[in-house]
Protein backbone atom coordinates (compact mmCIF):
# COMPACT_ATOMS: atom_id res chain seq x y z
CA UNK A 1 0.00 0.00 0.00
CA UNK A 2 2.78 2.27 0.70
CA UNK A 3 4.21 1.47 -2.11
CA UNK A 4 1.11 2.83 -4.10
CA UNK A 5 0.80 6.03 -2.42
CA UNK A 6 4.69 7.33 -2.97
CA UNK A 7 4.04 8.01 -6.97
CA UNK A 8 0.27 9.12 -5.78
CA UNK A 9 2.10 11.83 -3.72
CA UNK A 10 4.92 12.54 -6.34
CA UNK A 11 2.24 13.34 -8.90
CA UNK A 12 0.54 15.89 -7.06
CA UNK A 13 3.73 17.70 -6.11
CA UNK A 14 4.47 18.12 -9.91
CA UNK A 15 0.77 18.78 -10.69
CA UNK A 16 1.14 21.65 -7.85
CA UNK A 17 4.34 22.58 -9.24
CA UNK A 18 3.32 22.72 -12.80
CA UNK A 19 -0.15 24.92 -11.63
CA UNK A 20 1.63 27.34 -9.54
CA UNK A 21 4.07 28.36 -12.80
CA UNK A 22 2.12 30.28 -15.37
CA UNK A 23 4.78 30.66 -18.06
CA UNK A 24 5.48 34.29 -17.74
CA UNK A 25 6.45 33.93 -13.91
CA UNK A 26 9.98 35.63 -13.60
CA UNK A 27 13.34 33.00 -13.56
CA UNK A 28 14.11 33.54 -10.20
CA UNK A 29 11.24 32.51 -7.82
CA UNK A 30 10.45 29.09 -5.29
CA UNK A 31 6.85 27.45 -6.31
CA UNK A 32 4.58 26.33 -4.15
CA UNK A 33 6.29 23.11 -4.06
CA UNK A 34 10.01 24.40 -2.57
CA UNK A 35 11.35 23.98 -6.09
CA UNK A 36 14.18 26.32 -6.71
CA UNK A 37 14.00 27.02 -10.64
CA UNK A 38 16.50 29.36 -11.21
CA UNK A 39 19.07 31.68 -9.06
CA UNK A 40 21.52 31.45 -6.46
CA UNK A 41 21.96 28.46 -4.26
CA UNK A 42 23.07 28.60 -0.67
CA UNK A 43 26.75 27.69 -1.69
CA UNK A 44 26.92 30.54 -3.83
CA UNK A 45 26.43 28.42 -7.17
CA UNK A 46 23.09 28.78 -9.76
CA UNK A 47 20.45 26.10 -9.95
CA UNK A 48 18.70 25.58 -13.45
CA UNK A 49 15.78 22.96 -11.99
CA UNK A 50 13.82 22.09 -15.33
CA UNK A 51 10.69 19.87 -14.94
CA UNK A 52 9.95 17.85 -18.40
CA UNK A 53 6.33 16.84 -19.15
CA UNK A 54 4.40 14.99 -21.68
CA UNK A 55 1.41 14.74 -19.64
CA UNK A 56 -2.05 13.46 -21.82
CA UNK A 57 -3.80 14.00 -18.86
CA UNK A 58 -2.92 17.25 -18.31
CA UNK A 59 -2.75 18.35 -22.31
CA UNK A 60 -1.86 22.45 -21.59
CA UNK A 61 1.72 20.71 -20.18
CA UNK A 62 1.94 18.15 -22.63
CA UNK A 63 5.56 18.28 -24.46
CA UNK A 64 6.79 21.06 -22.83
CA UNK A 65 9.30 21.79 -19.98
CA UNK A 66 7.75 24.16 -16.89
CA UNK A 67 9.92 26.99 -17.49
CA UNK A 68 11.13 28.51 -20.98
CA UNK A 69 13.78 30.93 -19.97
CA UNK A 70 16.10 30.82 -17.07
CA UNK A 71 18.90 34.05 -16.70
CA UNK A 72 22.32 33.65 -15.28
CA UNK A 73 24.93 36.07 -14.84
CA UNK A 74 27.94 35.75 -16.65
CA UNK A 75 30.99 33.15 -15.41
CA UNK A 76 28.26 31.34 -13.04
CA UNK A 77 28.76 27.98 -12.08
CA UNK A 78 25.47 26.49 -12.94
CA UNK A 79 23.68 23.36 -11.57
CA UNK A 80 21.72 21.82 -14.20
CA UNK A 81 18.70 19.52 -12.99
CA UNK A 82 16.12 17.92 -15.30
CA UNK A 83 13.31 16.03 -13.61
CA UNK A 84 11.46 13.99 -15.82
CA UNK A 85 7.54 14.17 -13.96
CA UNK A 86 5.94 11.11 -12.74
CA UNK A 87 3.27 10.00 -15.21
CA UNK A 88 5.06 10.98 -17.88
CA UNK A 89 5.24 8.28 -20.80
CA UNK A 90 8.28 8.88 -22.62
CA UNK A 91 12.48 9.38 -21.84
CA UNK A 92 13.22 12.84 -21.74
CA UNK A 93 16.60 14.15 -22.15
CA UNK A 94 18.12 18.19 -21.34
CA UNK A 95 20.20 19.82 -24.21
CA UNK A 96 22.85 23.06 -24.36
CA UNK A 97 25.02 22.19 -26.88
CA UNK A 98 27.31 25.38 -26.22
CA UNK A 99 28.22 24.51 -23.06
CA UNK A 100 28.25 20.49 -23.94
CA UNK A 101 25.15 19.70 -21.48
CA UNK A 102 23.47 16.77 -22.20
CA UNK A 103 21.47 15.26 -19.69
CA UNK A 104 19.30 12.02 -19.94
CA UNK A 105 17.42 10.28 -21.65
CA UNK A 106 15.67 9.46 -18.46
CA UNK A 107 12.15 7.77 -17.26
CA UNK A 108 9.63 9.28 -15.66
CA UNK A 109 10.12 10.10 -12.38
CA UNK A 110 14.28 9.97 -12.65
CA UNK A 111 16.12 13.22 -12.72
CA UNK A 112 19.83 13.81 -13.67
CA UNK A 113 21.56 16.30 -13.09
CA UNK A 114 25.60 18.21 -14.16
CA UNK A 115 27.31 21.39 -13.82
CA UNK A 116 28.62 23.76 -15.90
CA UNK A 117 30.07 27.15 -16.27
CA UNK A 118 28.60 30.29 -17.98
CA UNK A 119 32.07 30.84 -19.57
CA UNK A 120 30.46 33.50 -22.55
CA UNK A 121 27.02 35.73 -22.89
CA UNK A 122 24.58 35.27 -25.08
CA UNK A 123 20.60 33.45 -25.64
CA UNK A 124 21.15 29.82 -26.07
CA UNK A 125 18.21 27.16 -26.73
CA UNK A 126 18.04 24.10 -24.37
CA UNK A 127 15.82 21.05 -25.54
CA UNK A 128 15.15 17.68 -25.47
CA UNK A 129 16.75 15.95 -27.97
CA UNK A 130 14.36 12.33 -27.73
CA UNK A 131 12.46 11.89 -30.92
CA UNK A 132 10.94 14.90 -32.00
CA UNK A 133 9.78 16.37 -28.88
CA UNK A 134 11.92 19.55 -29.68
CA UNK A 135 9.26 20.50 -32.68
CA UNK A 136 6.40 19.74 -30.35
CA UNK A 137 7.16 22.17 -27.77
CA UNK A 138 10.46 21.05 -25.30
CA UNK A 139 12.79 24.03 -26.25
CA UNK A 140 13.59 27.39 -24.03
CA UNK A 141 15.78 29.81 -23.68
CA UNK A 142 19.12 30.15 -21.24
CA UNK A 143 20.63 33.77 -21.40
CA UNK A 144 23.17 34.69 -19.74
CA UNK A 145 24.36 38.53 -19.12
CA UNK A 146 26.67 39.95 -19.46
CU1 LIG B 1 11.41 14.82 -24.48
Amino acid sequence: MYRRLVPFALALLVAGCLDSQPSSTPTTSTSAGGHLHGGMNMSGGHDMYVIASDLAANPSYAWRFDHETYTFPLNAHINVTLSNANGNQYEHALVIDEFSVHLGPIEQSKAANASFHASKAGSFKFYCDVGNHRTLGMEGTLTITQ
